[in-house]
C-alpha cells in the first residue's frame, strides 16, 4: 500500500492523545467504547476520533484537529453542523421545557409539512430512531394485510429490529438467517433475502410466494454498502409487482429522505411507495425518526386502530423543533440545485485525481451522496461492493484523515455532503485524494 508507514505517520502526526485516553475509559463502561458499532473505526483499525464539535463543513475532535466532514453524522446535517437557525430555535424552544408527553402544535406542524412535501404519505406517526420507524412500518404492514413474510435486499440496513437483522439465506434458499446472535429463528424465518437491482429474482420469488409477502422493504438509493444506485427500471418493477399480490412497498428513505430531492428518492425516480420510513434529516440532529404513508393503511395503527405503536420521546418539542428548522431551510429556493452541483463536482473531482493512480476504482453518486470503491465495478449489489478492495480503502482513510478529511470509517457506509461545503472544501478533499492515488501500487483494487 502506498507508504502505509507513511500513513501511519500521517496518523501520528495528528495529535490524538486525547482521543486516546477518552478511548481508554471509554471501553471500561461502553461496550466497544462506543453507542453505535460503526464509530469505532473498526473497519480501519486504530483507535476512533472523539469529537467536540462540529462547525458547518467541519468538525473538530478534542485534540484540536479540524476536518472537512463528509460523515456528517450519517446524514443528518444536510444543513451541516450548528446551523444557526437550527441553533436559535432549538436555544428559545428549550427554554419552554424538553418534553411534555401530551401533543403538542410542533407536532402538528412537523406532520402537515412532511405530508406536504412527500406526497405519498397522507398520515405519519413520528418515532425516536430510524429503527422504530421501519420495526413500526413491518408490523403495520404485517397486521394492514395479514400476512406475515417480507422480503428485504442484501446489503441494505434498516436499523437493528431483529425481523431486519436478515441475512440472506444459503444459495436459492430465500429465507432468512439471523444476522446478529439474540434474533431467533422465529424472528428470522419470516424474512426473505434476495440481492439488491436483480428484479427477477424478485418476480421469480413472487410467482411462487407473492400472496405471502405482507411488506417489501428497502433503501431506494442504498447508503448502507457504500452508495448503490438502482438500476433503470428496478423500483418501477418493484412497484408493479408488489401491486399485482397486494403487497406494501415500503421505502426506507431514512437517508434519502429530504436528501435527494425534498420528497425524497421517490420524487427523484417518480415511484411512489405505499409506506415511507423516514429519519435523520427530519430531526435536524436530534433523535428522530418516522413512518407513515396511504391512510387506509395509517388509520389502522393505534389508537385509531388495532395495530400498537408507542414511544415517550416520540414527535418531542426538540426534535421537532430542530427538525422544523431543517427542513424549512431546505425549502429555499436553490438549495437541492446546489446540492446536485456539489455531488457532480466531487464526482469530477475525484474521479480527476483517482484516474492519476494506476489502480481501479468506482465512483457511485447521486446528488449529495458519494462513494468511491475501489474496484472496477460497477457496483450495484452488495455482491460487486463487497469486491472492493478494503484493505486500499483502509490506508486511503487513514491518509485523508491525515490530511484533514474525515471520511466514515467503513467502505461500506456512503458519504454525505452538506449545502455548506465549500470549493475550498472539495480542492483540498480532491489535492489529498490524489496524493495517495498517484503513490497507490499496482495491485491495490485488484484483489
Ligand atoms: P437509526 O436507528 O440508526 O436512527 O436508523 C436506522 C437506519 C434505518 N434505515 C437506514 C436506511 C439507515 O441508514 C439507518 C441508519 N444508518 C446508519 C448508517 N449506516 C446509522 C449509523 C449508525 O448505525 O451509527
Amino acid at each position: 500500500m502506498q507508504g502505509s508507514n507513511e500513513n501511519i505517520k500521517a496518523r501520528e502526526a495528528l495529535s490524538t492523545d486525547r482521543s486516546a485516553r477518552l478511548m481508554q475509559r471509554a471501553v471500561k463502561q461502553l461496550p466497544g467504547g462506543v453507542n453505535s458499532p460503526v464509530r469505532a473505526f473498526r473497519s480501519v483499525g486504530g483507535d476512533p476520533l472523539f469529537m467536540q464539535r462540529g462547525e458547518g463543513s467541519r468538525i473538530f475532535d478534542v485534540d484540536g484537529n479540524s476536518y472537512v466532514d463528509y460523515v456528517m453524522s450519517y446524514g443528518p446535517l444536510v444543513l451541516g453542523h450548528a446551523h444557526p437557525d437550527v441553533v436559535a430555535t432549538l436555544e428559545e424552544m428549550v427554554r419552554s421545557g424538553t418534553t411534555f408527553g401530551a401533543p403538542t402544535e410542533l407536532e402538528v406542524e412537523m406532520a402537515e409539512l412532511v405530508c406536504e412535501l412527500v406526497s405519498s404519505i397522507e398520515m405519519v406517526r413520528m418515532t425516536n430512531s430510524g429503527t422504530e420507524a421501519t420495526m413500526s412500518a413491518i408490523r403495520v404492514a404485517r397486521g394492514y394485510t395479514g400476512r406475515e413474510a417480507i422480503l428485504k435486499f442484501d446489503g441494505n440496513y434498516h436499523g437493528h429490529g431483529d425481523a431486519l437483522l436478515v441475512s440472506a439465506g444459503s444459495g436459492v434458499a430465500t429465507l432468512g438467517l439471523p444476522d446478529s446472535p439474540g434474533v431467533t429463528r422465529g424472528a428470522a424465518k419470516d424474512t426473505a433475502v434476495l440481492p439488491y437491482n436483480d428484479l427477477d429474482a424478485v418476480r421469480a420469488l413472487f410467482e411462487e410466494r407473492g400472496e405471502e409477502f405482507a411488506a417489501v422493504i428497502l433503501e431506494p438509493v442504498c447508503g448502507n454498502m457504500g452508495c448503490v444506485l438502482p438500476v433503470e427500471g428496478y423500483l418501477k418493477g418493484l412497484r408493479e409487482i408488489t401491486q399485482q399480490y397486494g403487497t406494501v412497498l415500503i421505502f426506507d428513505e431514512v437517508m434519502t429522505g429530504f436528501r435527494l430531492a425534498r420528497g425524497g428518492a421517490q420524487e427523484r425516480y417518480g415511484v411512489v411507495p405505499d409506506m415511507t420510513c423516514l429519519g435523520k434529516i427530519i430531526g435536524g440532529g436530534l433523535p428522530v425518526g418516522a413512518f407513515g404513508g396511504r391512510r387506509e393503511i395509517m388509520e389502522q395503527v393505534a389508537p385509531s386502530g388495532p395495530i400498537y405503536q408507542a414511544g415517550t420521546l416520540s414527535g418531542n418539542p426538540l426534535a421537532m423543533t430542530a427538525g422544523l428548522a431543517t427542513l424549512r431551510a431546505t425549502g429555499e429556493s436553490g438549495f437541492y440545485e446546489r446540492l446536485e452541483e456539489l455531488g457532480e463536482r466531487w464526482r469530477r473531482g475525484m474521479d480527476e485525481a483517482a484516474s492519476e493512480g494506476g489502480i481501479p476504482f468506482t465512483i457511485n453518486q447521486v446528488g449529495s451522496m458519494v462513494s468511491i470503491f475501489f474496484t472496477e465495478g460497477p457496483v450495484t449489489d452488495f455482491g460487486s461492493a463487497a469486491h472492493s478492495d478494503t484493505k486500499a480503502f483502509k490506508d486511503f482513510f487513514w491518509h485523508m484523515l491525515g490530511r484533514g478529511i474525515y471520511l466514515a470509517p467503513s467502505q461500506y457506509e456512503a458519504g454525505f455532503i452538506s449545502f455548506v461545503h465549500s470549493e475550498e472544501d472539495l480542492n483540498k478533499t480532491f489535492e489529498a485524494a490524489r496524493e495517495w492515488f498517484v503513490g497507490a501500487p499496482a495491485d491495490a483494487g485488484r484483489g
